[in-house]
């Protein structure tokens, strides 16, 4: 496996060079983050990023994410050209070394939580969520609005675009999905890039919002809808960990050659869909890290990972998520376990 960290641009304040100083370390997974979704990036930004990338011994052959516009989602008017620029920026990346490409196809939210700094016992702090106080906060019924939310749309928009995916569902989201993955996965083969999407987080609906990749039985689905390595997956172990019943390790031998990236991050589970995001390590919560890094060594991974959300420690200040500290101590965790799994698999 090659080990990746996520890098946010210049205003990052996780530098280059800091990324650079964690031991086997071999790139950086980034994005052009001046341009709106659905736009065409430019080939100077995307070699900016190589550049100066390449200044610290590191690639960028991982991007996350080059965002899916809600039009597309939603399949509307402007739909077929937002997909035309979509293909252009995968030509652009594949031209420019990239070689695989992590999006998403999760309505109107990313990632929810109802908590950025849920305390921990330990005086650190990390990323929680609640079912009950997500639920108790759906925008089309509340004036209240969960941390991390979208503030690019005002109330009005925001319940425009609930009542349009209220409407269009699950099998309509699946049919939009289906003409995106046609019109770009082919781009993809042309242009060396594998396209990996993300699964939902958490993986079930909320406020009437449809979300499909959620398990096994719906990534089935979807790599049958353009049936070529190419049409992959990033496997998010925080994210499909979040609902128990979802087997991570039987997922990654069914699927293994679909998997390009991985994000390796653990959860614990306190509740029914309830959970808090903990340190890499499998005791450190519920998902078993060593299991799926032993079956991806298993089934011949040679893709890319990355640790995924750390906690604040050390009373470190930063991006929710996505500080250094915990996030370097995952990387070296994995590490580690990748060695030891290599070794013994020779
Ligand atoms: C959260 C990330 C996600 C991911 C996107 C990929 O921290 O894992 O935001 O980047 O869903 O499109």
């Amino acid at each position: 496996m090659k080990l990746t960290f996520r890098w946010y641009g210049d205003s990052d304040p996780v530098s280059l060079e800091k990324i650079s100083q964690i031991p086997t370390m071999t790139g950086i997974v980034s994005a052009v983050y001046d341009v709106k979704p659905g736009g065409v990036w430019s080939e100077e930004s995307i070699l900016k990023i190589k550049e100066d990338a390449a200044k610290h011994g590191l690639d960028f052959e991982v991007v996350e994410s080059v965002p899916v516009p809600e039009d597309i989602k939603l399949g509307n008017e402007k739909a077929p050209q937002l997909i035309e620029n979509y293909c252009e920026n995968v030509r652009r990346l594949g031209k420019a070394g990239v070689k695989c490409i992590c999006y998403n196809f999760m309505p109107v939210f990313d990632w929810l939580r109802s908590e950025l700094e849920h305390q921990q016992a330990d005086g650190a702090n990390a990323l929680a969520y609640d079912e009950q106080t997500v639920l108790a906060m759906n925008p089309l019924t509340s004036e209240l609005s969960l941390p991390g939310w979208d503030a690019s749309y005002n109330k009005e928009e925001l319940k425009e675009l609930l009542n349009a995916y209220a409407k269009l569902g699950e099998e309509g989201l699946w049919k939009n999905l289906e003409t995106f993955l046609k019109a770009v996965i082919p781009v993809a083969v042309e242009s060396g890039v594998n396209m990996a999407i993300h699964p939902d987080d958490p993986p079930w609906g909320m406020f009437g919002l449809p979300r499909i990749i959620t398990g096994k039985e719906n990534l089935k689905r979807f790599f049958d809808i353009v049936p070529v390595t190419n049409n992959g997956l990033t496997l998010c172990t925080g994210s499909f960990g979040a609902n128990p019943d979802n087997d991570l390790v039987d997922m990654v031998n069914s699927f293994a050659d679909r998997i390009h990236f991985v994000h390796l991050r653990n959860i614990k589970h306190t509740g029914k869909r309830k959970f808090e995001e903990v340190g890499h390590p499998t005791e450190c919560g519920s998902v078993d890290m060593y299991g799926i890094a032993k079956a991806l060594v298993k089934n011949g991974f040679d893709g890319y990972v990355r640790p995924d959300h750390g906690r604040m420690i050390w009373g470190e200040k930063g991006r929710y998520g996505y500080g250094l500290f915990d996030r370097a101590l995952g990387a070296t965790y994995l590490a580690g376990l990748f060695e030891a799994l290599e070794k013994e698999n020779r």
